[in-house]
């Protein structure tokens, strides 16, 4: 078994910004996290922006392969085998982890470690906490976020819903159609990953959407805040070709994906599988959210 990284973390223990009602599906301003078609990959009608700023991207259905390339040296044995995934129907998932001002929004609190009540409050001296990512979310709290912000009367009215995504979804959308060990290449940039490697130490999490996007438009897949998915941890999840959606409670813990600002560049890549417990609220454990849309809403 491989350990688990964010569990060798102990978790070290506001003014709602209300955004823009409605969809948006126009470049903006005033919002440092909406659609700018200017900096983006994607063209516009793409993008979503939800009652509480989520933006929000189309991802289109296709076929990946999952899990590590053989080249990949660096890859654990639960990353294999690699394997065909489908998805049939295109699903729309947030273009950046879940910000606080968003949580806060949402949910009514702030848990964050990286906040200016929390424990890491002088860390983050200067930067906009309103863009950190949430932090110190368990992934029941996860949960309970998706299930408040779908029940908001504004994303009711849209026909729109919330959930975490799946390890496959996550995956896919990760890689962007690419191959290798990161959606940017097989070698870690500081343009596109908040990770702490030889040419970049972050002291805390960073605002969202700073560094490059991948190819599809999604930012921080790579490092700032591991993310939560849907999924128990199996080890042996790829044990077949099948996709497996294991969303129930067994298994070890629960999946986070990606890395985060303290993690290796090993950690982040795009097919690497951590897991922690679904109880843990951790500095380095966030979310990003997928969204459906009522049929007549499509
Ligand atoms: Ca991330």
């Amino acid at each position: 078994m491989k350990p688990c990284y964010c569990d060798r973390f102990v978790a070290l223990t506001i003014a709602a910004i209300v955004w823009r009602v409605g969809e948006l599906i126009a470049p903006t301003t005033g919002s440092a996290l909406a659609y700018d078609p200017a900096s983006s990959n994607a063209d516009a009608t793409s993008h979503v922006v939800n009652s509480v700023g989520i933006t929000l991207v189309r991802i289109e259905a296709g076929t990946f392969l999952m899990g590590a390339a053989d080249g990949d040296s660096q890859a654990d044995a639960d990353e294999r085998p690699q394997h065909r995934v489908t998805f049939a129907q295109p699903f729309w998932l947030g273009a950046h982890e879940v910000t606080q001002a968003q949580y806060e929004a949402v949910v009514g609190e702030n848990p964050s470690w990286f906040a200016p009540h929390g424990g890491g409050a002088e860390r983050i001296v200067g930067l906009d906490h309103a863009r950190l990512p949430v932090d110190m979310v368990s992934w029941h709290d996860a949960q309970a976020f998706c299930r408040r912000l779908s029940a908001l009367a504004e994303e009711r009215a849209a026909g729109r819903r919330y959930r975490l995504p799946t390890e496959a979804e996550w995956e896919y959308a990760c890689r962007a159609g690419t191959t290798t060990a990161f959606s940017f290449g097989n070698a870690s940039s500081k343009i596109h990953a908040w990770l702490t490697s030889d040419d970049v130490t972050p002291r805390s999490t960073q605002p969202v959407g700073t560094l490059q996007p991948n190819a599809w438009d999604l930012f921080d897949m790579h490092g700032n805040v591991w993310e939560w998915c849907a999924d128990s941890y199996r080890f042996d999840a790829y044990g077949s070709a099948e996709e497996k959606r294991t969303a129930g409670d067994e298994g070890t813990g629960h999946v986070v994906r990606g890395g985060d600002w303290r993690s290796t560049p090993q950690a982040a890549r795009s097919s690497n599988r951590d897991f922690t417990r679904a109880t843990r609220r951790d500095l380095g454990n966030g979310l990003r959210v997928v969204m459906e849309r009522d049929k007549l809403a499509n």
